[in-house]
């Protein structure tokens, strides 16, 4: 198969046989049962959930399980987000929250218990979760928090509002970050728990296509087995972040792509005075912009990747990569709508659609500004947040 993305640096050649083969089977996945049916889901505001049996039939949401995941490298993992991505950003959003936030959570620190209940039941789509962090004035700063969690007897009970939370109103279970006294607990709480509603957020222009909802918590009691036992501090859902934005700096190539190739396509054919414009200088200009960021983010997602591979990622380097890639996947989708001129902004192509997206990509696992200042501090020691 010819890759979706371009290759203008031959990257293909640092990938193994699995990875390509990886890419390429969730590329065709992609192309038949993805792209043909996004623009009506987008229109009707909501998650096509048929989606979710195949996701997991071709172990996209086990993938990033320990041990008995679907034994993909990082990279590997990365290329298929590059294309669920290039699909549509709402897909790449469901497969990250099921496969590196909730499953990434209850694998690293939950019990032996939640891990057999849940884990399985997650990997093959049984059971939807989400990742319950954001509140309506806690977003970029999660330390504070109101989500509070109180300890009565062998139970807790939990009441605070999240919002803005993918997957929300479809999951089975949410892994529900809250403040207890001085530290931060997580806890696995069941849809129909009483005292617990979800209600889908209405009127977004971007991620159409996703469940984006608000999670209600009035005293709602779990037992102390729904508590992850390994996540004791705010250092356990960051570092679920860390896994996310992995996927991410990934996810946002393909969105990129998907834009870069309709807008080179469209500037070989559209003529304007007498000749296509692609053989206008500017418009030329853009294209390799286009072209140059996606190289640059490839080169730079590859060796995020490897570096996973050895373990010798660090979280700063994560925050480098969600940053670049997703600002030039902004700027690419942004300049290749110029370039359709006024069919940029009709369905028929998927450049809106795509820079409505990252929209979201660019805001949501920290902002741009948040990781500018993550990086500014590791460069400097001195922090900037406050
Ligand atoms: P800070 O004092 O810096 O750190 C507390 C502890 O956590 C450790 N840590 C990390 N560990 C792993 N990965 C990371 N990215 C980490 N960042 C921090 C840190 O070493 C420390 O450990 P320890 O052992 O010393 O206690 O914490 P802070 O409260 O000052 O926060 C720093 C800041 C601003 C960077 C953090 O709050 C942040 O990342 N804010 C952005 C919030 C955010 O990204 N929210 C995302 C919500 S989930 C979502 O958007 C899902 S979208 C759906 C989809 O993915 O598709
Ligand atoms: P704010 O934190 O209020 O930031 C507003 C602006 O202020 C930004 O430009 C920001 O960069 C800037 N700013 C903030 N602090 C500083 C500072 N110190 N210095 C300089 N500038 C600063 N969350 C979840 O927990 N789970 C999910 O599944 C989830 N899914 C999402 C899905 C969608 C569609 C969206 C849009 C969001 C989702 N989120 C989710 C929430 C997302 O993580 C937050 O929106 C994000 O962390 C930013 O928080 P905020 O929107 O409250 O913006």
């Amino acid at each position: 198969m010819d890759p979706a993305a371009p290759d203008y640096y031959g990257l293909e050649g640092l990938l193994t046989a699995e990875e390509r083969l990886a890419r390429d089977t969730v590329g065709e996945f992609v192309d038949r049962e993805v792209i043909p049916i996004v623009p009506a889901a987008v229109r009707e505001g909501r998650f096509p959930r048929q989606l979710v049996p195949r996701l997991a039939e071709l172990g996209i949401l086990g993938a990033r399980l320990r041990g008995d995941g679907a034994g993909l490298s990082a990279v590997g993992y990365g290329l298929v987000m590059q294309e669920l991505e290039r699909g549509d950003s709402a897909v790449r959003s469901f497969a990250s929250v099921q496969g590196a936030l909730v499953t990434h959570a209850i694998d690293a620190f939950g019990s032996d218990e939640q891990r057999e209940r849940w884990l399985p039941a997650l990997a093959a789509g049984r059971s939807i979760g989400c990742f319950a962090l954001t509140e309506p004035d806690a977003g970029s700063n999660p330390a504070a928090m109101r989500t509070r969690a109180k300890r009565d007897g062998g139970d807790w009970v939990l009441s605070g509002t999240k919002r803005w939370i993918t997957n929300g109103s479809m999951a089975d279970v949410a892994v529900v970050w809250a403040r207890a006294g001085e530290t931060f607990h997580g806890f696995l709480v069941e849809a129909g728990a009483p005292g617990f509603q979800s209600s889908e957020m209405t009127g977004k222009w971007s991620m159409r296509a996703s469940d984006t909802s608000e999670l209600s918590l009035a005293d709602v009691r779990v037992p102390e087995a729904a508590r992850l036992p390994g996540a004791t501090s705010l250092r356990a859902p960051l570092s679920c972040l860390t896994e996310a934005r992995y996927g991410i700096a990934w996810g946002a190539i393909g969105a990129a792509s998907a834009c870069y190739r309709v807008a080179r396509d469209y500037a070989t054919t559209r003529v304007q005075f007498d000749r296509p414009i692609g053989g206008h200088q500017l418009v030329q200009a853009k294209l390799v912009e286009m072209l140059s960021g996606i190289t640059t983010s490839q080169l730079l997602a590859w060796r995020l990747g490897r570096l996973k591979e050895e373990g010798a990622l660090r979280p700063q380097q994560v925050s480098l990569a969600k940053r670049h890639n997703v600002a030039h996947a902004l700027w690419t989708a942004r300049a290749a709508r110029d370039v359709l001129g006024a069919n940029g902004i009709v369905d028929e192509y998927p450049v809106f659609r795509h820079l409505a997206n990252l929209e979201t990509v660019v805001t949501y696992e920290g902002t741009h500004d948040i990781h500018t200042l993550v990086v500014g501090q590791d460069l400097t020691g001195l922090s900037a947040f406050a």
